[in-house]
């Protein structure tokens, strides 16, 4: 009896120093505000990457990774939530778990329940208060708006949104927000390796959202060379009105943007700039991080994950910022690195966002919550080879979108009428420029993807 008595209590006890001595792993959980897949590791050349390169280097990057919705706040509660969007849920830049998603327990809340000391550093849910509950800490540095010259701090104490959309201020990286960030990030690290309790620290850097205040130093990185303008700065052939903006985000916060007509031509490179100079900022940053994460030896004990929150249009079929559903706003970046996943892998099957909460606990050997409709990417991590979805969804506003191997299809409904829809052939058409979806030779591709989103719809939405 003495005997099992203690055999009991010693494997209880053995589960309690694996859990203490930090066995369950820490969870480095970055997210990069409107990064789309512009980056060295996803085969494109102009924009300097070199950290989020090396991290992909040493995990798996996920090609054809889609976001749930195309914007902020809707794509973050979808993917802490676990759950999809509906005509009733995650709508807006503004969107919460709390207000449309009450009812489930959130990813950070997940872990915390099973021991881990959770962090949220800068922008991860739209609002900072947003369940505040399943933060041990939460950490919001002063956000995008952070001008540093004295015309631009003027326009803005005297403007209800912002001042110009770009700024090359010549300050240290830590002047801004995503500087703060990392310096916050490497004192969790360090308190993480201290203590050996598990640890999920996330790291939420708002560039290249706008406005594009970088340090000069790395405007300086590029010049007027480098600068690559969208090779497709027109509306594709046939597409339907309902599928295109006029750039609102950036016309209605800033005060060098024209509220209508062109966006004047000078500025548009240098918006391109802006996007590059940010992105290779919040890169460092991402650097600065992952070199503190190798000097006190945590890589084999520490699952890294790197998203973009949705994709960017910078200038493709005359669109700036995201708000639409063409691949350039859904396609977003995902790269994992964590010890017994492949490194250097490439996924080329399909995901999608609401994956990524069943695919980390899967990796930390959590039971998947019931509610979770995603699936876990595990196997695609250990096998990059190995195929991925048949077909992943997305929606915004009224438009649902479908992405299957060589289609994407989109439909708007009204009143269970479709009353518009595009579909473009990703093998010939890469950039969509033109809709096919009203050609008789593609009527079978519409009837099959317009199937889809009716199951999904079924599935999801009643
Ligand atoms: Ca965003």
């Amino acid at each position: 009896m003495f005997f099992r008595v203690f055999l009991v209590f010693a494997t209880s006890l053995i589960g309690l120093v694996f859990q203490a001595s930090g066995k369950l792993p820490h969870i480095l959980f970055i997210s990069i505000d409107d990064l789309r897949p512009e980056l060295g590791c996803y085969g494109k050349t102009q924009i300097k990457s070199p950290h989020i390169d090396r991290l992909a280097s040493e995990g798996v990057l996920f090609k054809r990774a889609y976001c749930q919705v195309p914007t902020c706040g809707a794509s973050r509660a979808s993917l802490f939530s676990g759950l999809r969007p509906t005509p009733k849920r995650f709508l807006t830049a503004k969107s919460s778990v709390d207000e449309e998603a009450g009812g489930v327990i959130d990813l950070a809340g997940y872990f915390k329940q099973h021991g881990y000391y959770t962090v949220s550093n800068g922008k991860i849910h739209h609002s900072p208060k947003d369940r505040e509950s399943s933060w041990d800490e939460v950490f919001r540095p002063n956000g995008y708006m952070q001008y540093q010259t004295p015309e631009n701090i003027e326009i803005a104490k005297n403007n209800k949104w912002g001042a110009a959309c770009w700024e090359a201020p010549d300050v240290e990286d830590n002047v801004l927000q995503g500087g703060k960030i990392a310096d916050k990030v490497i004192e969790d690290l360090r308190k993480a390796k201290e203590s050996g309790q598990p640890s999920f620290i996330t790291v939420g850097l708002t560039k290249p959202h706008l406005p594009f205040i970088a340090p000069k130093k790395y405007w300086d990185l590029y010049s007027k060379e480098d600068i690559k303008m969208a090779p497709n700065p027109f509306a594709p052939k046939n597409a339907p009105k309902i599928s295109l903006h006029n750039s609102r985000e950036l016309r209605l916060f800033y005060t060098d943007v024209p509220e209508k007509g062109p966006i004047p031509q000078e500025l548009l490179p240098k918006l391109v700039h802006g996007y590059y100079a940010c992105v290779s900022f919040s890169d460092a940053m991402v650097g600065r991080i992952l070199d503190e994460l190798d000097r006190l030896e945590m890589r084999e004990e520490t699952i890294v994950i790197l998203w973009g929150d949705h994709g960017w249009q910078l200038g493709e079929h005359d669109m700036w910022v995201k708000h639409c559903v063409y691949n350039t706003s859904l396609n977003a970046p995902l790269i994992v690195s964590a010890p017994g996943i492949a490194q250097g892998g490439v996924a080329e099957g399909l995901v999608e966002f609401v994956d990524i909460y069943p695919t980390l606990c899967d990796l930390a050997g959590l039971e998947l919550p019931g509610h979770l409709q995603g699936d876990s990417m595990k196997p695609m991590l250990e096998d990059p080879a190995q195929p991925g979805k048949d077909a992943v969804f997305s929606r915004f506003r009224t438009g649902d979108t479908v992405r299957t191997d060589r289609y994407m299809y989109s439909e708007w409904m009204d009143e269970g009428e479709i009353v518009a829809r595009m579909l473009y052939d990703h093998e010939k058409d890469p950039w969509e420029n033109e809709n096919i979806a009203e050609y008789p030779e593609f009527s079978d591709v519409v009837a099959n993807h317009s199937k889809l989103l009716a199951e999904h719809r079924k599935r999801y939405f009643d």
